[in-house]
């Protein structure tokens, strides 16, 4: 009976088929119950040896009842754990939400303020060729300019862009000189790479954002307002900013735009190397020679450019005083600034 009992549990797959197996032997009318109904026809020795016997069974069913009942109890929760997870996507997750990354939410912003004048946005290549990431923008081969960006050079002679100026020329071709009356106005973001030492405020990835306006009648004014406008903007406060001259081979003339340290206040810190000012917002009147590059004739058109130095401006925005702060994996520090 024993041998029996113990092949039919094994196949036992659910709690009704178990109950089912509880009632065939311990059931009113079960095998062992029988048995033991049977007992009191046995002479008194007889019934002492065989009811230690039928007990002895009956003990060990009931003890296999139940810890096979909690085996079919732990195999129905781990299935059904199973197939919520494959199939259940209506669970509520537990998982924390995305956020945007500092530079994607100031990189948005300033999109939309340029959108809203009448600026395309354009994408550059990150892999760039030699000639346009400097002989368009009138940095031929051995200038000393190159010296100013250490760059990556890939095995294949081209380079990973050191500025966003490498798409100047590209733009130019692709869209041509403006019709008369109107004007040409790109807005090309980017993430430039330079084999810098690293420091609070350089990093060897960093974004840029080029700005580019060409027209028939284009000065040093226009270049000014959409500076003031784009800064303005961007801060929504008064900060002091200094313009003075900058060298640049594709501007003539070029200008620096610092602007006055906002973790300090100007009084000097690490992030602005004690001198209460940070590089910014690189800017000038575009070279004749690389709108004649571009395919736009430069007796005719003249344009601005500029090259904001668009991490730091998500330092200065956010008071972020070390810029490897950006492409740390710091959730916890780069994920504060969504609500901003
Ligand atoms: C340029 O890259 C010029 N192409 C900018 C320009 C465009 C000038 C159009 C005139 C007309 P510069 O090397 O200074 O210039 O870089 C521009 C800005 O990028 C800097 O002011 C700075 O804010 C930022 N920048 C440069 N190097 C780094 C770096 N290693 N880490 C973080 N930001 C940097």
């Amino acid at each position: 009976i024993k041998a029996d009992f113990d092949e039919a549990i094994t196949k036992v797959q659910s709690k009704d088929e178990l109950e089912q197996l509880r009632i065939n032997y311990l059931g009113k009318k079960g095998i062992v119950t029988e048995l033991l109904k049977g007992l009191k026809n046995l002479d008194a020795a007889e019934k002492k040896v065989a009811g230690k016997e039928v007990n002895l069974v009956k003990n060990s069913i009931e003890e296999a009842l139940i810890t096979n009942g909690k085996r079919i109890e732990e195999e129905a929760l781990l299935n059904s754990i199973a197939s919520a997870e494959k199939f259940d996507y209506s669970i509520p997750s537990k998982l924390n939400t995305g956020s945007l990354h500092p530079i994607t939410i100031i990189q948005r912003q300033i999109e939309d303020i340029f959108k809203s004048m009448g600026f395309i946005i354009e994408d550059g290549l990150e892999v760039q060729t030699e000639y346009n990431n400097f002989e368009a923008v009138n940095i031929p081969k051995h200038h000393p300019a190159r010296d100013m960006q250490d760059t990556y050079y890939l095995e294949n002679g081209q380079l990973l862009k050191t500025h966003t100026s490498a798409a100047q020329n590209a733009i130019m071709k692709k869209y041509g000189a403006p019709k008369p009356g109107e004007t040409l106005k790109v807005l090309f973001p980017g993430r430039c790479f330079r084999n810098e030492n690293i420091d609070a405020c350089h990093e060897n990835t960093f974004f840029q954002m080029e700005g580019m306006m060409i027209g028939e009648n284009i000065s040093i004014s226009n270049l000014i307002y959409f500076m003031k406008v784009l800064l303005s903007e961007v801060f929504q406060r008064d900060v002091k900013v200094r313009l003075r001259p900058g060298f640049f081979p594709f501007v003539e003339p070029g200008f620096e735009l610092d602007v006055n340290c906002l973790i300090c206040g100007g009084e000097g810190c690490s992030t602005c190397k004690q001198s209460g000012w940070l590089e910014l917002l690189p800017c000038g009147m575009i070279h004749p020679n690389v709108l004649e590059m571009g395919g736009i004739d430069s007796d005719k058109y003249t344009g601005f450019a500029f090259g904001l130095g668009l991490t730091r401006l998500a330092m200065m925005k956010y008071e972020i005083k070390d810029i490897r702060v950006f492409n740390s994996a710091n959730l916890k520090a780069l994920k504060q600034f969504s609500k901003k």
